[in-house]
Parts: C-alpha cells; structure tokens; sequence
C-alpha cells in the first residue's frame, strides 16, 4: 500500500466551466478538511458545496466527493475537488494541498495504486490509457470491454486449465503407474492442445487489435489528374490537399487519420503515377508505388471521360492482388457510353463516382467499411494489445508446442511441469502479477497526469 497522499488535477490547464483535482492515500481527510471546513465527517459518495477556505479568504466555490478505501478507483481513501475551470483556481489548490503534506501525483499514479492495490489487473489498467487516446469509437468499445475484464478473464481460464494439468502430471510423478499413464496422456494432450489453441485464438486477436489501433492504411491511386486529391478532399468534408488542373500537382503523400463506419483509418493520397515528366515527379511516383505496397486496401481512381487507357490498365495491373477499390470519376461530366465503356474495359465491380457532386460516396464509404469488416473478421472481439503483450503471447504459445511434444515424448513428470510453471509466469506477466518495476513504470508514465 502507497503511503504518501498524492493530488493532481484530472481536467486539461485551459480555462473551462469545471475543473477537477483528485487526492488520493491515507491522508485525504486530513488535508481536505481543514480548507473544506466539513461541518461533520462527510459520507463516502456524496456531493457537498462548499466554499474553500485560505486563512478565512475565500478560493472558490467547490463540489467535493469522498470515497472511503476501499470503494475508489485507486483503493485507497479518495477526494475529487470540483472547481471552477480557471487554471489559477486549480494552482491554488493544488499549492494549498502541498502545503498540507500532499505531493503531486506522477503521470498514471492513481491508475498504478489501483494496479498495485489489486483493483484492476494490467490488461485492464493499460485498457484505461487506451480509452482516453483512442482514435475510434471501435477502440473505444473494444478498450472498455477490456477495462471490464474481458482479456483478463481469458488469461484467467487458461490459466486454469494449465493448474489442472500441472495437477495431473504432478499427480502422475507421485503415483506413477504404468497403466493410468496412457490415460493420462491422452487428457494431457487434449488439455495442452486448448491451451495452445487459447492462446493462438488470444494472440490473432491481440494482433488485429494492435494493428486496427494504428489505424488501417487506405491508399488512392490512379494516373495523374483522375481526381485522387478532389476524392480525399471529399472524404474528409475539408480541402486537405491541392486540387488543380494541372497533373502532377500532388507530388509528396498526403496521410490523414479518419473514422469510417467508427474504425480509425489513415487515408494516403498520392501522386499519379504515369510517365514522370522530371526528377521530383520521378520521386513522387516511387513513393507511391511503395505505398500501394504497404497498404492493405488501395482505391484505384479512373477517369471516365479519358477513359481506361494505357496507364490505368498497369496501375490495374499492379493492384490487382490488392484488396481495392476501384471508381468511376468524372460522370458528371462524362457520357454514359464513355462511363459504361470504362466500366467494362475495368472488367470488375466498380463504382460510378464524381468528386464534384459527391454522387458515389455513401457506396464508396460502405465499400471501405465491408472490405475492413471481411479482412478482419473478429474485429468485435479484439483486444487492445501493445507489443509487450504480444510478445509474452508469442512466448507461451512456443513454450505450449514444447509442453506438448514433451507430453507426447512421454518425457519426465518433472520436466513438464517446469515448463508449466514456465507458462504460468509468462501470463502472470501479461496481467502483472509478476511484470518488473521498470516495466511498469513505463506503462504509467505514458499515462496522462490525474489519471
Ligand atoms: N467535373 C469533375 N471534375 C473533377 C472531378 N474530380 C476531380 N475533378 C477535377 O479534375 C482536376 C484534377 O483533380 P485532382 O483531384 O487534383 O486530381 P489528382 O491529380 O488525381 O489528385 C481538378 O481540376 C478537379 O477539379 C469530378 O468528379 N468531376
Ligand atoms: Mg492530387
């Protein structure tokens, strides 16, 4: 348990209607009540208006809640201060508190209490950080869940699974007899090929997970002209990037995070590629194609006044094992012979598209969101994992083959079981149970300060 009573303020340093200062430790009461001035011990949960004091002067109107240990968020006894948003209030009080004996709180310092006073696992205190910085309302969802407990709760049950046949194997070492130990293997294996499958079900998961908070690369390609730059625009409802009518006006990549069907992705314009007419459009035209390769999904644009001519027909050529998107630009203004033409000389699903009127975006948009649903199929039940936990999975589902392959060696009792307890101290790190100190602190200190 922490000793030193800690405070720091939980809203931003900008002038607001409300701002709010949390206290947390042993001390709380002590150096809130003499500047609240309770008129008797406050009950946990309650909303008082006060007026604090300095030395009679007054330093604000104020909103005070107690939560009595262990009912708070960190465990300990807890005080949150609400006072009007003026940075100048916040300061004061925050110095008033300093003064009574309370140090200001390290970043993620209430968060690490409530990890270290066992009132969330890490999983779910790293699920809490996730949840202020998300960038779509699917990280948002998927980082609640696992601030409710739902990675936790997995671990949990495979770790389960592994007591029991650490149980077994050990029971089997006590009481070894040649006739049960057919048996048993066979249910050790069974048990050991859950387990891996578990944990192989639990890494893919954290691995979409890891990915889609990163957000998903979308890139729109096509040859000079096309409207990539005008479609990009649209998208985003702002004028992000140059629209001329002189080709080769984009030259750098243009990338933009943006929230489709509530998933976060980064949307990439680039230059067209065609025949370069100098060096920079020559550079230009490289980065795209490297974009193109890196990015899952690619937006092919054509235009359906040129129509599909020689350049389009290789940029085709070289997204075609892409997940993409092909459109139609121009109808507005084109014929609608030249269009159908386009469309057939594409040869696959396209969509009939103008930047100018917008007509074709709501499909293009559902197109985007279908393709991100089909390529990651358990998008709803990711977990919000960093590379530390996705290399402890990576870890135990090597050492689950080993478990195996020494099971059906029939090798020594003893050894299997070490390689359980192995196992077992692998997810132990994963929800922190024994994770080391330095990594911990650099877990918290990415936190925001008050939280
Ligand atoms: N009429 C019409 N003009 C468009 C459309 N999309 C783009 N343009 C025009 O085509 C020219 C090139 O557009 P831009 O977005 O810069 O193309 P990029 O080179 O592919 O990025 C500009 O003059 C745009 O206004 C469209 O759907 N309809
Ligand atoms: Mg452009």
């Amino acid at each position: 348990m922490a000793e030193e009573t800690i405070c720091a303020p939980s809203t931003p340093p900008v002038n607001s209607s409300i701002a709010i200062i949390r206290i947390s430790g042993s001390g709380t009461l002590v150096a809130a009540d003499p500047v609240l001035g309770f008129p008797e011990a406050p009950e946990p949960r309650h909303a008082y208006y006060l007026q604090l004091l300095e030395g009679g002067a007054a330093i604000d109107d104020v909103v005070f809640v107690y939560y009595r240990a262990p009912q708070s968020y960190t465990g300990e006894d807890m005080g949150e201060i609400f006072c009007h948003g003026n940075p100048i209030i916040v300061q004061k009080i925050i110095r008033l508190l300093n003064r009574r004996g309370v140090r200001l709180a390290e970043p993620g310092e209430f968060t690490k209490r409530a990890f270290l006073n066992g009132k969330v696992d890490l999983t779910e205190a790293e699920a809490v950080n996730h949840i202020i910085m998300a960038k779509s309302e699917w990280e948002i969802e998927t980082s609640l869940r696992q601030m409710h407990g739902s990675l936790r709760q997995l671990i949990s049950a495979v770790r389960n699974r592994i007591i029991d046949l650490k149980a077994d194997i050990e029971a089997e070492i006590d009481f070894s007899d040649e006739e049960l130990e057919g048996i048993g293997t066979e249910k050790s294996l069974e048990s050991a090929q859950w387990i891996r499958e578990s944990l192989e079900n639990m890494l893919s998961k954290c691995r979409t997970g890891e990915q889609l908070s990163h957000g998903i690369d979308i890139t729109i390609t096509g040859k000079p002209n096309v409207g990539k730059s005008s479609i990009l625009n649209l998208l985003l409802n702002r004028e992000r990037a140059i629209v001329t009518d002189i080709p080769g006006t984009t030259r750098d990549i243009i990338r933009e995070p943006f929230q489709i069907s509530g998933m976060h992705v980064n949307l990439n314009d680039t230059a067209g590629i065609d025949i370069p007419g100098d060096e920079i459009e020559k550079i230009g035209m490289d980065l795209s194609h490297q974009k193109i390769e890196t990015s899952p999904f690619v937006i092919v644009v054509c235009d359906a006044v040129s129509g599909i001519t020689a350049a389009d027909r290789s940029i085709l050529g070289k997204t075609g094992r892409k997940k993409r998107i092909i459109l139609i630009n121009k109808t507005d203004i084109a014929r609608r012979e030249d269009i159908e033409r386009a469309g057939t000389e594409v040869g696959e699903e396209a969509i009939e598209f103008s930047a100018k009127t917008g007509s074709g975006l709501e499909k293009l948009k559902e197109a985007i969101a279908r393709r991100i649903k089909n390529e990651y199929a358990d998008i709803e039940h990711t977990f919000i994992a960093d590379l530390r936990i996705i290399s402890l999975l990576e870890d135990a589902v090597e050492t689950t083959g080993r478990i195996r392959n020494l099971i059906v060696r029939r090798d020594p009792g003893e050894i299997i079981a070490f390689e359980l307890q192995a196992l077992m101290d692998i997810l132990s790190g994963i929800t922190g149970e024994i994770t080391p100190d330095d990594i911990l602190d650099s877990i918290f200190s990415r936190f925001c300060i008050g939280k």
